[in-house]
């Protein structure tokens, strides 16, 4: 009993030595650097409406309806009594993500209309407390993902807030997804009041609103789900330094959490950068880890209508072509009202699974290609013990059935096609190294062909 008593103050002393203690940030990283692909998922009460309004279909992204059609806080929180998504099934979308290969999730905890999926005590403006199906999303889906053993992140909108006062509102976002204070101007009021376009929404001051509203959720989320892996931040519209130091103190309750560069720019640079909707150029890269985060279709949250799906093609080559340059992807899903992935979303995360399957090993834990991009396809890299595997995704099959590879040093292990198994003939010439393939591509959107070296690439 004695050695019991002894054994459990010993670990209750020892937790906030554990908790303070600080990681570097490689150490923070390495699960993520390994991962290489997440799903982002934005979801709230914005699908219900799914891009409509008093028959009106409202332009842009279906998250940003709210402000887009300049709904007042008291028509919309009236829809969102509605929100009742009894076909949730978190274990479902974990597994989902899972089979497609992906590692995290992230997902939108409290997106710009300030809607909270989760139970919160700074403000009735929760799922729990104001909607019809009164239940904690994120509960449950911090449950699945720990079962599965997926990461989970929280998106949070820390400045704009539509409906809680003292929130920020952005006017209008740029081509690139960023609000622009200087662009267009939807009528005199949002212009003399910040955007805001309901007098409900300045009730309180900002600052209020970060003490009162901010804080304590942030503090919530970070201490009731668990490991939480990422806090990704957006859209720093009127956000303070002050505000910013705040937030991010609130981190240390989760000491290996990583987060994004949209906290307040430029003094929270965070753990890394967040191109939107493109891959930056090679010339664009200056060594900060990033993560391109992209729609499947034109928008992030639900749109009934929006049937512009990318190709399994297209995604799972912007995958490689994102590893190719050192990043992560994380490709987002945007949920129905009722709990359901879209179809489309679903047959999409299927063919990348099918992928990822065979090929997976060319995306985790790679790092950038060490010659840059070629136009017959990407290569992604991993040091082993003895040297370096190479892998060569190939997206435009060589008519002449060879691919030469100028540049290149070490001494040829082992090489091999990853679809079939089948090994294929290799020959280095000086520095060039050539690669004898079959006639036909064994996958039509990336056949990978893995090349084992010994010794030093010198790249
Ligand atoms: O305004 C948001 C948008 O709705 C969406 O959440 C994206 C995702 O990165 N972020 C903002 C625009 O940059």
């Amino acid at each position: 009993m004695k050695k019991i008593i002894c054994i459990t103050t010993l670990i209750i002393l020892l937790i906030p030595v554990a908790n303070t203690q600080q990681l570097s940030k490689d150490e923070r990283m390495a699960w993520w650097r390994e991962a290489r692909f997440g799903m982002f998922i934005h979801w709230g009460v914005y699908s219900l409406p799914a891009g409509e309004w008093n028959g009106r279909q409202i332009g842009g992204i279906g998250e940003w309806i709210m402000n887009r059609g300049k709904i007042s806080v008291r028509d919309y929180t009236e829809m969102a009594k509605q929100f009742n998504p009894v076909k949730y099934d978190p274990d479902a979308w974990v597994r989902m993500a899972k089979d497609a290969g992906m590692k995290y999730i992230v997902i939108t905890s409290k997106h710009h209309d300030g809607f909270a999926l989760f139970k919160t005590e700074a403000s009735k403006w929760n799922v729990v407390d104001h909607t019809v199906y009164g239940k904690d999303l994120l509960k449950p889906l911090a449950e699945a993902c720990q079962r599965h053993g997926i990461k989970l992140g929280f998106y949070y909108s820390q400045a704009q807030d539509w409906v809680n006062p003292g929130g920020s509102a952005a006017r209008k976002l740029t081509k690139e997804g960023w609000p622009n204070p200087d662009s267009v101007i939807i009528d005199a009021y949002t212009r003399e009041h910040n955007g805001h376009w309901d007098p409900a929404q300045e009730t309180r001051s900002f600052g209020k609103y970060i003490d009162e509203v901010a804080v304590p959720q942030v503090r919530e989320l970070l201490t009731n789900y668990g490991n939480v892996a990422v806090l990704w931040w957006d859209t720093p519209t009127g956000m303070t330094d002050e505000a910013a130091a705040k937030l991010q103190s609130l981190l240390s309750l989760q000491p290996g959490i990583i987060t994004n560069d949209r906290l307040k720019r430029p003094n929270f640079p965070g753990d890394h950068k967040t191109p939107e909707q493109k891959i930056p150029n090679l010339a664009d890269l200056d060594g900060t880890d990033w993560e391109t985060c992209m729609t499947m279709n034109g928008t992030w949250g639900y749109k009934s209508y929006d049937k512009n799906y990318k190709s399994p093609q297209t995604l799972i080559r912007n995958l490689i072509d994102i590893a190719s340059k050192g990043g992560n992807f994380l490709l987002n899903v945007g949920p129905t009202a009722e709990g359901e992935f879209p179809a489309e979303s679903i047959e999409i995360l299927k063919e990348i699974g099918k992928w990822m399957k065979v090929n997976g090993e060319a995306i985790y834990g790679t790092t950038a290609s060490p010659w840059g991009l070629f136009e017959w396809g990407r290569c992604t890299k991993k040091n082993t013990k003895n040297g370096t595997t190479l892998y060569f995704s190939v997206f435009t099959w060589p008519q002449n059935g060879k691919l030469t590879i100028d540049n290149f040093t070490g001494k040829i292990i082992s090489a091999k096609l990853l679809a079939t198994g089948a090994p294929v003939k290799t020959s280095v010439s000086g520095t060039t190294l050539a690669i004898t393939l079959p006639s036909s591509a064994p996958d039509p959107i990336a056949s990978v062909i893995k090349v084992e070296v010994r010794g030093d690439l010198k790249r």
